[in-house]
């Protein structure tokens, strides 16, 4: 078996490694071969003080999440931690990288602590539907406040050394390249002072209120709603604020392991090992992409100048074209307001600020400006005449073995593509608004865009750290094709009774981010008027077509940015305007639809039913590679709640079944909408979960 942790002497300080390639995770042979080890230190008279380094770029990120739902196997991590900690010799922890989880508890667990200036800290087990197992929630709170500790475990989040030195967490932050050398230097000058152990769990817990519990548990019923992890975490906290430390390492222990059997748990980490597999293309393996390090944005309206604001924070030289000198202008202002909002937010400092505008960001309206760029995106109006015209020019002025990206929602990408004569250098990069700010980008596949190109695209995600998901060509894609069919199964439910407002108040409390009216006003009505004008020709005759949104806008309500749309956005905030209630009642009594009352069970059983068999549709077809895809784009671009995993995950967790059962009994009042997908009826049939479709 071969070694994942070394051993080594070097005067008289014993140098245990961590060598488990990509991030050190404590897997059982690290936990096994830590714990042998630190004996061994523990018992070797020549060693006089103990340094825990890892190899690698980072420090332990975490216990395996590989081994989560599986029979834990000993030595379990919080016995190996308390182990290391009861030894009667210094040990110092020497961090670099991020030290998140179990790899910050395990820091927790030495006797004292030496960080890289850039070295990153987070207890971010509640991010994975859990908490801290191993210490954490009862070691943090005997260094830092309550309200710190609160805060680090219920949101994840993680600190800088700085930081963590200045909360006590860290003893020396190093600017030394080899972290694992200053620890070294430091526990002998521990041995030449003369200080030995000093153990986290032998400290008293900080001051503190009483009160910090009910006060969190009272703010996380409102911002965390429906998520177990943030509450469990605060009842681990107050155990530790009660109980002697063993004590409150049980109740912690216990419940760790209640987290570990929940639905919010394995979707979570469903969520987490889905994101890092959809970069993984089987067809582009071997695939080198183009080097891009200058990008064009055609149009600088909020997509375009979120695009280039995005770019130029990943280090890349931007040229937004616009159409005039003075759009041009009003653009650099909108790229300069959004990077002042990262300075603000202290994402850049002021003199990065100065450079990205003046040495690497140009707007100006002269496509002649694109020549030199490797990759162009156009983000214009969303009009096939406008983005041929666009694509006409692009292909005159870009370089031989440029990439030309639309940013496109909807769009056919062959249909633009035809215009070039460099179809295969045309692709699709889908961007969600703020662009800044989203992490998701569908990297569009068209019918002649070459591998590179489209490795090209990965590459691009990568750099501007979004989530890349691969999409096949339709009308909206994965996302807006699966939107517009649940969009109409949700303007169904308010025919037949729900209101606008009882709507989205019964999917927020699903989880989701915002109900999908809020979100229409958000987007601006026009847009899905825009769209349904545009598909109104092709429309089949059987498609139940509701009005009521188009009714609004013909009145002048475009959402949020008139001040009016489904809500009226006054002073204080969005209230139901009940002038769409009598819009709506109109549209019934046309139609001759008696409303009825739909329970919030309803109204989600209904979106979710829709969503599911859109998207099996989606699958089935191939726009979206696996169903694990389709979770991606969800939970990353349309605010599905990341701890019900996505569409595709809760369909499983509720059974394809009960999915096709509910669309048949949905199916008696319209039976055009509610045509349940193959797909869904053979997993269904067979028994079979979408999760099968994810190898
Ligand atoms: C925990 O610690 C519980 C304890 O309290 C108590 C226990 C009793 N395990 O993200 P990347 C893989 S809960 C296994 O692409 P980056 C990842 O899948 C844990 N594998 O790189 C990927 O594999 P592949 C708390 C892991 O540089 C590869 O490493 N810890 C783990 O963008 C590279 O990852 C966390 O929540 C793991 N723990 O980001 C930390 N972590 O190449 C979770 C990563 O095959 N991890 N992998 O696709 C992260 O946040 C990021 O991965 C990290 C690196 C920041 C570390």
């Amino acid at each position: 078996m071969t070694s994942v942790v070394s051993y080594d002497i070097q005067d008289g300080i014993a140098v245990i490694s961590i060598d488990n390639p990509p991030v050190n995770a404590l897997s059982q042979p690290v936990r096994a071969e830590l714990q042998l080890l630190a004996r061994k230190a523990s018992d070797e008279a020549a060693v006089q003080a103990i340094v825990v380094a890892c190899a690698g770029r980072t420090f332990v990120a975490g216990a395996d999440i590989r081994e989560f739902g599986k029979p834990p196997v000993e030595p379990l991590l919080p016995d190996v931690i308390n182990a290391l900690e009861a030894i009667p010799k210094p040990t110092v922890a020497a961090l670099h990288g991020t030290a998140l989880g179990g790899g910050l508890e395990l820091a927790l667990g030495c006797h004292y602590r030496v960080a890289t200036a850039k070295a990153r800290f987070a207890l971010s087990e509640v991010t994975l539907g859990l908490l801290p197992g191993a210490g954490g929630t009862q070691r943090l709170p005997r260094l830092v406040s309550f309200e710190t500790a609160i805060e680090m475990i219920t949101t994840g989040k993680q600190i800088g050394a700085k930081e963590a030195a200045a909360l006590g967490l860290v003893d020396l932050v190093t600017d030394a390249t080899d972290v694992t050398a200053a620890a070294i230097a430091f526990a002998k000058d521990l041995v030449k002072d003369g200080k030995g152990p000093r153990p986290v769990s032998a400290l008293d817990v900080t001051r503190h209120d009483p009160s910090v519990f009910d006060t969190a548990r009272a703010k996380l019923s409102k911002t965390r709603a429906g998520q177990l992890a943030p509450l469990a975490c605060v009842d681990a906290l107050e155990a530790a604020a009660k109980l002697p430390f063993a004590e409150g390492l049980s109740a912690e222990r216990k419940l760790f392991r209640k987290m570990m059997e929940t639905d919010q748990r394995s979707a979570l980490i469903h969520a987490f090992f889905s994101e890092r597999k959809v970069a993984k293309l089987p067809d582009l393996e071997g695939v080198d992409p183009r080097n891009v390090a200058q990008i064009g944005v055609v149009g600088g309206g909020t997509m375009g100048a979120g695009i280039a604001t995005s770019a130029l924070l990943a280090g890349l030289n931007v040229t937004l074209i616009e159409r005039d000198t003075e759009s041009a202008e009003r653009a650099h202002q909108t790229v300069a307001r959004t990077l002042e909002g990262s300075v603000k937010r202290g994402k850049i400092d002021r003199a990065t600020f100065e450079t990205l505008m003046s040495e690497r960001f140009r707007a100006e309206s002269d496509y002649a400006a694109l020549s030199e760029t490797d990759l162009v995106i156009e983000a214009v109006f969303e009009s096939m005449e406008v983005k041929k015209d666009v694509f006409t020019q692009l292909d005159r002025i870009c370089k031989p073995g440029a990439v030309l990206a639309s940013n496109t929602s909807y769009l056919d990408i062959n249909e633009i593509a035809q215009v070039t004569s460099r179809p295969q250098d045309v692709i699709g990069l889908h961007f969600f608004s703020p662009a800044h700010v989203m992490k998701l980008l569908e990297v569009v596949v068209a019918d002649q865009t070459s591998p590179v190109v489209t490795a090209t695209g990965f590459a691009l995600a990568k750099t501007m750290r979004k989530i890349a998901v691969r999409a096949g060509v339709c009308d909206g894609f994965i996302g807006n094709r699966i939107l517009s069919h649940y969009r109409k199964a949700v303007d169904g439910t308010v025919l037949a009774g729900a209101s606008p407002f009882a709507v989205d108040r019964a999917l927020r409390e699903f989880g989701l981010a915002m109900g999908p009216f809020a979100v229409s006003d958000l987007a601006g009505l026009d847009i899905g008027w825009a769209t349904r004008k545009r598909l109104a020709p092709t429309r089949d005759p059987r498609e139940t077509y509701t009005e009521f949104a188009d009714r609004i806008c013909e009145a002048g309500r475009f959402g949020r940015k008139t001040g009016r749309g489904f809500y009226i956005y006054g002073e204080g905030g969005p209230t139901p305007d009940p002038e769409v209630d009598v819009i709506i009642a109109e549209e019934r009594k046309a139609k001759g639809i008696t409303p009825r009352k739909l329970g919030d069970g309803e109204i989600v059983d209904r979106f979710m039913a829709a969503m599911v068999n859109e998207a099996a549709r989606v699958v089935a077809e191939g726009i979206a590679r696996r169903p694990l895809d389709v979770d991606v784009v969800l939970l990353n671009g349309y605010g599905f709640p990341r701890w019900r995993g996505g569409p595709m995950h809760y369909a499983d967790a509720v059974g394809p079944a009960k999915i096709l059962e509910d669309i048949q009994r949905f199916a008696k009042e319209d039976a055009f909408l509610w045509q349940p997908a193959p797909l869904l009826e053979k997993l269904a049939s067979e028994g079979k979960l979408f999760s099968s479709l994810n190898d």
